[in-house]
Parts: structure tokens; C-alpha cells; sequence
């Protein structure tokens, strides 16, 4: 086999949070009075909350705000998104994501989970994941965000594994970008597969049974 792991990330890859998080920063920014759509809501795949809050402050036109007043701001959209990840369940876990971890699985590799996202708990238990990964790096464990690998490379350390034994997979090219940062292999879907971020850039989640063999 030429990989030992895989490290998935959550958002874009084993389910999509995309419309949770455009309706809760569109509350946010509606707030504010400042202009935000479902194009700025794109490029905020793969991007820590804090950052993603100044992304969408690009536009903004009113009086200074403090460091606190952006925290409150940030709070507040997660608290939104937290009320709409209530409503997921393992239906939202896709029937070929569900097969293809299966069979990884079952092909004896250790799947791990990299993601930017400090509600990563939350969301692998809504969707019937909870406990299901060997190792579980997220916004939680880590300081920098993607590009940096540290994510990545926590949950190859959680493994017990180095980078070159670990296909990363990922959605958005910040992600890819931090796989390779770190010296992972790295297989895209989505944004970042038609962008040709990866070593690999798939169609289909189900050809990861392929690319590992
Ligand atoms: P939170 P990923 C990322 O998850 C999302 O793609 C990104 O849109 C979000 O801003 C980020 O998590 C932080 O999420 O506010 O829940 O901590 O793609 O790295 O799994
Ligand atoms: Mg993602």
C-alpha cells in the first residue's frame, strides 16, 4: 500500500457545512451593514473563523473596531451556526463518503480527521462520526491556521506516522497548500481539485480506493 493514513479534512470533504455558514455570516454581516454574498462566502473554505471575520470586514465602511467588538462579532455568527449544525444528521454524511471510509477502513489504513474547525466535535457527532477516526486534529489543538501544516501535522503525530505515510485530502487550495507546506501527498475534490492544487485531483471521493492502493 502507498499510504499507511489518511488525513481527511471535515468542511468540503466528508460532509458540507457551506450553507451554515453563509446564512450565519450573512446575519452577522447584515448586522453591520456590510455587504456579503455567497462569492466572499467561497473564499472562506478552509479559513479559521478569525480570519474569515476580517475577509468579510474588507468591505466594511462604519467606525473602527476594537479586537474585542471582532470577538463579539465572531461569537455571535457562532452561535448562529451552531443553532443550524442542530439540524444535521448522518444523512448528511454522503452514501459514497460513508462506502469509501468503509472500505479504507477495511483495506487496514488509519483515517484521521485535519480540520480548521473548532466545532469539529460537534459536526463528526451530528453526522454519526463521533469516535469513528483514529486521530482527530482540529481549530481546537492548533495555532496557526492553513496554509500552515501544523493541523496536518498534529494529526500525523497523533498517528505516530511521518507526512510521507499520510495522504492528506482536502477542498480548498489553503488546505492543499498546507498539505504540501507539511510534505504530505495531497489528493483534492471540489475547488481545489479544478484549481489542480493536488498530487491528485479527483472527480469522485471513491477514487481515493485507487490512488492509496
Ligand atoms: P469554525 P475545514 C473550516 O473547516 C471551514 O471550511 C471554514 O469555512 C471555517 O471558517 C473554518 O473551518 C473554521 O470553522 O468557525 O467552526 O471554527 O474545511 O478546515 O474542515
Ligand atoms: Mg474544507
Amino acid at each position: 500500500m502507498k499510504y499507511k493514513a489518511i488525513i481527511f479534512d471535515l468542511d468540503g470533504v466528508i460532509c458540507s457545512t457551506d450553507e451554515y455558514h453563509y446564512l450565519a455570516w450573512k446575519a452577522m454581516a447584515d448586522s453591520i451593514g456590510v455587504p456579503f454574498d455567497r462569492k466572499i462566502n467561497n473564499r472562506l473554505r478552509g479559513v479559521s473563523r478569525m480570519a474569515s471575520l476580517e475577509i468579510i470586514l474588507e468591505r466594511y465602511t462604519g467606525p473602527a473596531l476594537s479586537d474585542a467588538e471582532k470577538g463579539t462579532l465572531a461569537e455571535q455568527k457562532n452561535e448562529l451556526y451552531k443553532e443550524y449544525l442542530k439540524n444535521m444528521s448522518p444523512a448528511d454524511l454522503p452514501d459514497e463518503v460513508n462506502a469509501t471510509l468503509q472500505e479504507l477502513n477495511d483495506m487496514g489504513l488509519k483515517l484521521a480527521i485535519g480540520s480548521s474547525s473548532k466545532n469539529t466535535p460537534f459536526i463528526l457527532q451530528q453526522i454519526g462520526l463521533g469516535g469513528y477516526f483514529d486521530a482527530v486534529s482540529d481549530g481546537n489543538n492548533i495555532t496557526r491556521s492553513k496554509p500552515d501544516p501544523e493541523v496536518f501535522l498534529k494529526a500525523a503525530q497523533m498517528l505516530n506516522l511521518p507526512p510521507r505515510d499520510c495522504l492528506v485530502v482536502e477542498d480548498a487550495v489553503s488546505g492543499a497548500q498546507a498539505g504540501a507546506a507539511g510534505g504530505f501527498d495531497v489528493a483534492c475534490v471540489g475547488d481545489a481539485a479544478r484549481a489542480g492544487a493536488g498530487n491528485y485531483n479527483m472527480k469522485a471521493f471513491s477514487e481515493l480506493l485507487q490512488i492509496v492502493k
